[in-house]
C-alpha cells in the first residue's frame, strides 16, 4: 500500500508558533452557510468539523465579529453568548476527536447588503466605493449595496469588536484565532489603494493603509498569546467584489509583513493567486519573495494537490499547506493523501446552504 509519508514530512507533526499540529495539512476556512439568522453554530457544525479533525489544524469558516461585519446570510458569528455556546460544542467535538481548531475573525466591510446590516444601514468601508457582484441574503442573491466611509472616530469601536470576538473565541474553547485580512474584505479594503481613498491616518501612505490591520493584530494580542494568532492575506485576488489589486503590491504587503514580524505571530497564511481560482500571479509580483519577508511559519493555500504540496514543502517554501475544497467531500483528506487514494469531488450545490446534505454525509475512503 502506498505510504506517502516516506517521501515528505507533510504527514509528520509540526509546530506553528505555539500551535502543535499532528501533521502539516491544514483545513482552509470554508464558508458553508449552514448557520441560522442568529449566526449560531449547531450540532451539524460540530459533526462536520469533528469528522475533519485529522487535519493538523482546522481554520474554521470565516466568522462575523459583529452584525456590521456580516455580508452573507447563514454565516456564523462570534459576538453573542449563544454563538459562543454553539462554537463551544464545535471545539469540544474537535478536541475529543484529537484535532485543533482556530477561529477566523471576519468583517466583510463593503461587501454586504443593507438587509444584512443593523437597522438596514449602509455597509461600512474605508471609502464609499461600491464593490461589484452579488451576495446572498434571505431574499436570494442581490447586488451588494453602496457602502459609506467609516468615520475616523469609529475605528476604536471597530477594533473593540475584534477584541470582543477574540475574547469570545477564547471562551468558546478555540486553540487560537486567525485575523482575516484577505479576500478584499474590510481589512484588505484598507490595505489596497483601489478601495482606500482616505485622507486620515488610515489612508494615503503605505504606513497608513496598513495601520488598521496592524492595530487589529496588536489589539487581539491583548487577549491571545502571539503564538496562537495567525493572519491571512491574499495580495493578488480579485475576490470578493472584483476588487482591483493595490497598485504597489510588493511594497504594500511587504511593509505590512515586515511590521507583522514585530508580533511573533503563529503563522502567515497566503491565498496564492485568485481565491478558489487560478494560481497565476500577475507580472512583477512574487508571493514567495513576500512570504520570505515573514520570519514565522507560513501556510500556503489555493489549488494545491498532493504533488504540489510535496514539492513546495521539499523546496521549504511552505511549512504547512491548507486545502479547502478537497476537505468538503473528503473528511479524511489527510489519510487519503497519505495513501494516495482517490479523492471525492463535491458538486458546487453542496458548497453553500442546505443543511446536512453535502456537509456531513461524505464517507471515509478506503485505504
Ligand atoms: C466564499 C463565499 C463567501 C465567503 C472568503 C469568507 O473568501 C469568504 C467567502 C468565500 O474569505
Amino acid at each position: 500500500m502506498t505510504d506517502n509519508s516516506n517521501r515528505t514530512d507533510l504527514f509528520s507533526p509540526a509546530r506553528l508558533g505555539g500551535l502543535d499540529l499532528s501533521n502539516r495539512i491544514v483545513m482552509a476556512p470554508l464558508t458553508r452557510s449552514r448557520a441560522g439568522d442568529d449566526g449560531v453554530p449547531t450540532d451539524l457544525h460540530a459533526t462536520y468539523y469533528a469528522q475533519r479533525a485529522s487535519a493538523g489544524l482546522i481554520i474554521a469558516e470565516a466568522t462575523n465579529i459583529s452584525q456590521q461585519g456580516r455580508g452573507y446570510a447563514l454565516t456564523p458569528g462570534i459576538w453573542t453568548d449563544e454563538q459562543v455556546t454553539g462554537w463551544r460544542k464545535v471545539t469540544d467535538a474537535v478536541h475529543a476527536a484529537g484535532g485543533k481548531i482556530v477561529s477566523q475573525l471576519w468583517h466583510v466591510g463593503r461587501f454586504s447588503h443593507v438587509d444584512l446590516q443593523p437597522n438596514g444601514q449602509a455597509p461600512v468601508a474605508p471609502s464609499a466605493i461600491k464593490a461589484e457582484g452579488q451576495t446572498y441574503t434571505n431574499d436570494g442573491m442581490v447586488d451588494v449595496s453602496m457602502p459609506r466611509a467609516l468615520e475616523t472616530s469609529e475605528i476604536p469601536g471597530l477594533i473593540a469588536d475584534y477584541v470582543k470576538a477574540a475574547e469570545n473565541a477564547k471562551r468558546a474553547g478555540f486553540d487560537g484565532i486567525e485575523v482575516h485580512s484577505a479576500n478584499s474584505y474590510l481589512l484588505d479594503q484598507f490595505l489596497r489603494d483601489s478601495t482606500n481613498h482616505r485622507t486620515d491616518q488610515y489612508g494615503g501612505s503605505i504606513e497608513n493603509r496598513t495601520r488598521l490591520t496592524q492595530e487589529v493584530v496588536e489589539a487581539v494580542l491583548g487577549v491571545w498569546e502571539s503564538g496562537r494568532v495567525g493572519i491571512r492575506l491574499s495580495p493578488t485576488t480579485p475576490d470578493a467584489g472584483n476588487t482591483p489589486m493595490d497598485s504597489t503590491v510588493m511594497e504594500t504587503y511587504g511593509h505590512l509583513i515586515r511590521q507583522l514580524n514585530r508580533f511573533n505571530l503563529a503563522y502567515l497564511h497566503f491565498v496564492e493567486g485568485a481565491t478558489a481560482g487560478p494560481r497565476v500571479i500577475p507580472a512583477g509580483i512574487d508571493l514567495d519573495a513576500l512570504r520570505a519577508e515573514f520570519e514565522g511559519a507560513y501556510i500556503g493555500n489555493n489549488g494545491y494537490d498532493l504533488e504540489l504540496a510535496i514539492s513546495r514543502r521539499a523546496e521549504r517554501r511552505v511549512d504547512a499547506v491548507a486545502f479547502g475544497r478537497p476537505f468538503i467531500a473528503n473528511p479524511d483528506l489527510v489519510e487519503r493523501l497519505r495513501h494516495g487514494s482517490r479523492l471525492a469531488v463535491a458538486p458546487r450545490e453542496a458548497y453553500y446552504g442546505g443543511g446536512a446534505k453535502g456537509l456531513i454525509d461524505w464517507p471515509k475512503g478506503e485505504y
